[in-house]
C-alpha cells in the first residue's frame, strides 16, 4: 500500500501582507501530480488545512478543488485538525463524505475507531487522533492521571485499544519531543506541549503535522513530512517535499521523498544596495519572482528604499539593515547597565550608533566642557 503524506497546507495563509493563495494552488496541483505518478492509494492529511479556524472564503474554496480532485484520482484521504483549524468546521459533512472515501476526524469524544482498509498483505488499521490538547483527554477519562500532552496522546492512543499483530498506522498534530522548530509553527513557549514518541510505540507509521520542516524524529516511521511551502524566511534553506510510504507486510516500510518546487520561492540576501540592484547581480528570473528579505549592509539610510528595491525584486516581503547602527542598538538592547555609565560614556555611545564612527579628539573636549558646566550649574 502506498500512502502520500502531507500537513500544515495552512490554506488562507498572509505573510508580510501578501496573499498566498495562488502559491497554494499551485502547489497542490503539483501534489496531485505526485499522487497520481506515484499510484498512491491514500493520502494523509496530518492537520492545519487551514491556517485559521475560521478560514476564508478562497480557502475553502482551494481546499474543495482539491479534494474534489483528489477523490478523482480514486485514493482514500484521511484528514485530520490541527491546532489552527477548528475541529468542528473542518468537520462538517464527514459522514457523507466518507462514502467518497474522504475520512476527516471528527471532535475528540475519546473514541478513535479506525478506518480499515486492505491490500494483498492483509488489514490496515489508520486511526484519525486531532491535535488534543491534555484537557480534551482529560474530560473523557476523568480517572486517568493527565497532567501533561505526553499524559493525554498517551491515554488517548491507549484507549483506541491498538491490535499489534495488524499493521497500524495514526495521524496526528502534536509537537513531539526533540523535533526541531523554526519561526511558522505558534509551540507554547517552554516546549510544555511535547510528547514523548514512546507513546506512538504500536504504529508502524506515525504521520505527524504540526512542524514545519521535513524530519524524523528518533526513528524513520516517526515522521514530520513538513509544509508544502516556506512560510517563514527561517525556512529559506528548507527542502520541502512530500513524504511517499510505502507498506508492505507488518514491519517492512520504506519512505522516501519527492521535492516540491514552489511558484516562487523565498530567499534572503544581502549586501550594500548598489550591489543589490546592479544589472549584473540581478538574473533576470528567479529574483523577479521570489518572495525576497533584503538585509542592507549600506550604513546610510536609503530613503524611500522599498519602493526602489521592488523595481528589481518585484516580490520584496522584508528590508531591513545589518550596519554598525543596528548592531550597536542590538548591544545597547542588551544586558548593558545605562545607570552605571556616565553622562559622557552615554552620548559617545548614541554619537557612535548615528554615525556610524567615533567622536573627534576635539569633539570629545568640546562634549566633555558642555557637561562640566551642566553638572556646575546644577550643583
Ligand atoms: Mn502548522
Amino acid at each position: 500500500m502506498k500512502l502520500i503524506h502531507i500537513s500544515d497546507l495552512h490554506l488562507g495563509k498572509r505573510l508580510n501582507e501578501y496573499s498566498l493563495i495562488e502559491d497554494q494552488k499551485y502547489i497542490l496541483n503539483k501534489i496531485c501530480e505526485v499522487i497520481g505518478d506515484e499510484r498512491a492509494d491514500c493520502v494523509l492529511i496530518a492537520g492545519d488545512v487551514y491556517d485559521k479556524a475560521v478560514p476564508s472564503a478562497e480557502a475553502v474554496q482551494l481546499f474543495d478543488d482539491f479534494l474534489t480532485k483528489l477523490s478523482k484520482l480514486k485514493v482514500q484521504i484521511f484528514i485530520i485538525s490541527g491546532n489552527h483549524d477548528s475541529p468542528e468546521r473542518l468537520s462538517f459533512g464527514a459522514e457523507i463524505m466518507e462514502h467518497s472515501g474522504i475520512h476527516i476526524s471528527h471532535v475528540y469524544d475519546g473514541v478513535v475507531e479506525p478506518v480499515i482498509l486492505s491490500d494483498e498483505y492483509g488489514e490496515v488499521n489508520i486511526y484519525m487522533l486531532p491535535f488534543v490538547k491534555p484537557s480534551h483527554v482529560r474530560r473523557f477519562f476523568p480517572d486517568e492521571e493527565i497532567e501533561s500532552y505526553t499524559d493525554g496522546v498517551r491515554v488517548a492512543v491507549e484507549k483506541m485499544g491498538v491490535k499489534n499483530d495488524a499493521r497500524n498506522i495514526i495521524v496526528a498534530h502534536q509537537f513531539v519531543t526533540g523535533a526541531k522548530t523554526c519561526e511558522s509553527e505558534e509551540i507554547s513557549v517552554g516546549g510544555s506541549d511535547n510528547v514523548d514518541a514512546e507513546v506512538f510505540k504500536d504504529f508502524d507509521y506515525v504521520a505527524l503535522g504540526h512542524i514545519h520542516g521535513p524530519q524524523r524524529c528518533g526513528e524513520e516511521r516517526i515522521r514530520y513530512c513538513g509544509t508544502p511551502l516556506k512560510y517563514s524566511f527561517s525556512e529559506a534553506n528548507h527542502k520541502k517535499s512530500v513524504t511517499v510510504v510505502d507498506l508492505k507486510e507488518k514491519g517492512n516500510v520504506t519512505l522516501k521523498t519527492v521535492p516540491l518546487k514552489p511558484l516562487r520561492d523565498m530567499k534572503e540576501i544581502k549586501g550594500k544596495y548598489e550591489e543589490l540592484v546592479a544589472k549584473d547581480f540581478y538574473d533576470g528570473t528567479d529574483y523577479a519572482t521570489d518572495y525576497m528579505h533584503v538585509t542592507l549592509t549600506d550604513e546610510e539610510d536609503i530613503p524611500d528604499v522599498s519602493a526602489k528595491l521592488r523595481a528589481v525584486y518585484k516580490n520584496l516581503m522584508k528590508v531591513d539593515y545589518d550596519n554598525t547602527r543596528t548592531r550597536t542598538e542590538s548591544v545597547i538592547n542588551g544586558a548593558e547597565n545605562i545607570e552605571n555609565k556616565s553622562p559622557f560614556q552615554l552620548f559617545a555611545e548614541l554619537y557612535q550608533q548615528q554615525n556610524g564612527k567615533d567622536m573627534s579628539e576635539e569633539q570629545a573636549t568640546f562634549l566633555n566642557g558642555i557637561i562640566e558646566k551642566v553638572w556646575e550649574g546644577e550643583v
